[in-house]
């Protein structure tokens, strides 16, 4: 018997608009809900707005409103996102619901009588100034373990470790800006070393069985080697779950105490049998989809919550814990306002099938993904239009054109379907196992193969030489089209819908591979309109700095800067400055890199740069480069990188773009211009370097046409003709 699928994407906190960052995760579970639907599998889908604490009720405070009312606000934000994203969720719901109270007390009730609450009187950071407790996060300071100076007292950004905020050295209140200081309050605390023996037992288990995620394992393992501590679940607030507890009245839960809960409480408010989905082991698999931030969570204090109260829930069984997505050498965020938030998205009117397109061909699984807007362009361009679309297009056209529409009666190519049967197997085993990149690389091979078949069986010829070998190719096409529609359903629905709309079917995972069903086709539509370098270009502009910079940019400012000619925006906004090579090793933990020590003349920085496949140490060692100075400092695989190396490509080839002649600290200018007119620049996102592109042309390095020097001495490539600069 098929066990039944519990699937959940962490509750999506509600007082802000999601950036695409967040939705990451929502799409994620869509995408694997949608694969087990198409597979048979009974499925249920829950999400919701994670509704209580310290923010919300501080926000409504700032916007003059009550916390219910933000709530009610920005929920409607969300729904409306993730409809025009077209996430099915089986239930979309909140956790401010008198459910959520009932179960969330329940659970806690059960603990308590186990034995695992703890009552401790603390004293705590409180502001004289605003009269009220500090919520850890809004305390900030400087991080005791990497010595972040902007740490929030819950967790540090910087580091990930979470912590007390009493922990913080030169604490401050976010709110007020002043020195908080100590009070005694009493509170409750879930006693996880009491625990963790069950905790333990059922982590070497599930953890196996489940196939967690590296970061999952590893970051759960260090939790519990540094130690498990009592922790505070109760708050002095009063927008959350009250405690039913004699002594804590006007207290509620802490957020992430109840938040998880929200899994169980949404579902109930969709079905009374809620239980038959969460108290249901032996039946039911839950597959939850969250951030790596969001890891100990659900892996170590919810489980841990539900161990406790003795009773048979159904527990976590696969964790997928998707990487930071970064925008333009930066991290979304939601606070500073910074990336392309889901609003923006739907503003664009680029498809929304598109963006998921994006989003899943570079989520971010082993490692973070940097979202610029021209690998944006690229990808899509390149495999969505180029590969995808192309094959359908092409296919279905020739069908249509040529065939009257019919599907060429013609016998099934046995070796072909072999080769596809097992790549579908393939993408069928990644799926299984939430690897939602690979499977879809794995659509996007088996695309290509389609088109490598067309290609090679160039039907536009035997069609009429060899009518019968053109028949038969077409015919497998046909079904290989049809396959793909299934395969790429769970990523993008409406696409999906449409090619099936084509071929008249409605298909599922169990007509994988079987070539019959299909007789007439009617007239397809291209599915996608490339995108152009005007409208990326304009939507960089449109998106850049943060998301109150945007709304004072008036829309003069934003048409003025394109207006410009290249060499004009470089003049203005980029910095290419020689630097000395002094040191150089490999990365530790990526491949590919390489960390440099560079030399403006005097002023030392580090680098990192991709160049490992291409120089040796020695090559580089010693040597002059051009490095684009004022770039947003970036980190790359935890390495600090202040700048980016120039170097030339065409085709294969990679040549570093060297000037050994030239010293070290000299500005590279275009051709003519006075060095000294080149005043401070002020910091360049990677995005809007590359919206100024460096072109080499005849072994000259030149933007907007004009060459540009060093000195007297123009920079110059060897190996590297004709070719672009990045
Ligand atoms: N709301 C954090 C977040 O949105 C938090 C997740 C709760 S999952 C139960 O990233
Ligand atoms: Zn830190």
């Amino acid at each position: 018997m098929k066990k039944k699928r519990l699937v959940t994407s962490a509750l999506p906190y509600v007082n802000n608009v999601p950036h695409l960052g967040n939705l990451i995760q929502v799409l994620s579970a869509d995408v694997f809900a949608r694969y087990c639907r198409s597979a048979g599998y009974e499925t249920l889908y829950i999400c919701g707005t994670d509704e209580y604490g310290t923010a919300t009720e501080t926000r409504a405070l700032e916007e003059g409103v009550s916390p219910r009312e933000l709530c009610d606000k920005f929920h409607a934000i969300h729904t409306e996102v993730y409809k025009w994203f077209e996430i099915a969720f089986d239930k979309w719901g909140r956790t401010s619901t008198p459910e959520h109270t009932q179960i969330t007390q329940d659970i806690f009730l059960k603990l308590d009588k186990a034995g695992y609450i703890k009552e401790k009187t603390i004293t705590q950071l409180y502001s004289e100034k605003s009269e009220m407790f500090l919520a850890d996060r809004y305390v900030h300071g400087t991080c005791p373990y990497c010595s972040y100076e902007d740490a929030r007292g819950d967790q540090c950004e910087n580091c990930g470790k979470l912590l007390d905020p009493t922990e913080l050295i030169n604490p401050r209140s976010a709110i007020d800006g002043s020195t908080p200081v100590l009070k005694e309050t009493r509170h409750l605390y879930i006693d996880l070393p009491a625990l963790l023996p069950k905790l333990k037992e059922w982590i070497k288990k599930a953890s196996v069985e489940g196939r967690w995620a590296t970061n999952a394992v590893k970051m759960t393992e260090s939790w519990i080697r540094d130690g498990l501590h009592e922790r505070c679940i109760t708050r002095d607030l009063k927008w959350g779950v009250p405690v039913p507890k004699k002594g804590f009245e006007g207290k509620v839960f802490y957020v992430w105490f109840d938040a998880p809960i929200g899994y169980i409480s949404i579902t109930a408010t969709l079905t009374d049998r809620w239980k038959d989905w969460w108290k249901n082991p032996d039946e039911v698999e839950l597959y939850q989809f969250i951030g790596k931030d969001n890891i100990p969570f659900h892996t170590v204090i919810f489980p841990s919550s539900l161990l406790g109260t003795g009773e048979n829930w159904t527990m976590l069984k696969t964790m997928s814990s998707t990487e930071y997505l970064n925008y333009e050498s930066g991290k979304f965020s939601k606070s500073r306002g910074i990336g392309v938030f889901g609003t923006d998205a739907m503003d664009t009117g680029i498809p929304a099938d598109v963006w998921r397109f994006y989003l899943f061909y570079n989520r971010p699984e082993s490692s973070d993904y940097m979202f610029t807007w021209k690998d944006f362009q690229e990808k899509v361009n390149s495999e969505l239009i180029g590969n995808f679309s192309n094959l359908v297009n092409r296919t279905l056209s020739f069908v249509s054109r040529f065939y009257d529409g019919k599907v060429p009666d013609a016998p099934v190519d046995e070796s072909f379907w072999e080769e596809v049967r097992s790549q579908e197997a393939v993408i069928t085993d990644k799926l299984e196992w939430a690897n939602l990149r690979d499977a879809m690389r794995g659509i996007f091979a088996l695309a290509d193969m389609g088109n490598k078949a067309f290609q090679a069986g160039e039907p536009w010829k035997t069609r009429k030489t060899e009518p019968e070998k053109a028949a038969r190719l077409i015919k497998n096409l046909v079904y290989l089209v049809r396959d793909l529609a299934v395969l790429i359903e769970p990523y993008l629905p409406a696409t999906a819908k449409r090619i099936m709309g084509f071929l008249g079917v409605s298909a599922t995972w169990a007509d994988l591979g079987i070539c019959n069903g299909i007789e007439k086709i009617s007239q397809p539509e291209i599915l996608f309109a490339r995108l152009e370098d005007e409208l990326i270009s304009k939507l960089r502009d449109r998106f850049s700095g943060s998301q109150s910079e945007r709304e004072e940019k008036t829309v003069e400012e934003r048409e003025d800067i394109k207006e410009l000619p290249l060499d004009e925006k470089f003049r203005q906004k980029v910095r290419l400055v020689v630097a000395k090579i002094t040191e150089i090793k490999r990365h530790p933990n990526a491949e590919k890199l390489y960390i440099e020590k560079i030399d403006f003349g005097g002023e030392e920085s580090q680098i990192v740069s991709g160049l490992v496949p291409y120089y040796t140490e020695e090559e580089l060692l010693g040597h002059n480069v051009i490095v684009v100075k004022n770039l947003q400092p970036a980190k790359l695989r935890g390495e600090k990188s202040n700048g980016m190396l120039l170097a030339a490509e065409e085709g294969d080839t990679v040549e570093v773009i060297f000037a050994d002649d030239v010293s070290p600290g000299t500005l590279i200018v275009v051709e003519g211009d006075d060095p000294s007119s080149y005043t401070d620049a002020g910091r360049l996102t990677i995005d809007e370097f590359f919206d100024i592109p460096l072109k080499v042309e005849d072994g000259a390095v030149t933007v907007g046409g004009r060459r540009l020097v060093a000195g007297q001495t123009v920079l110059s490539t060897v190996k590297v003709k004709n070719g672009s600069v990045g």
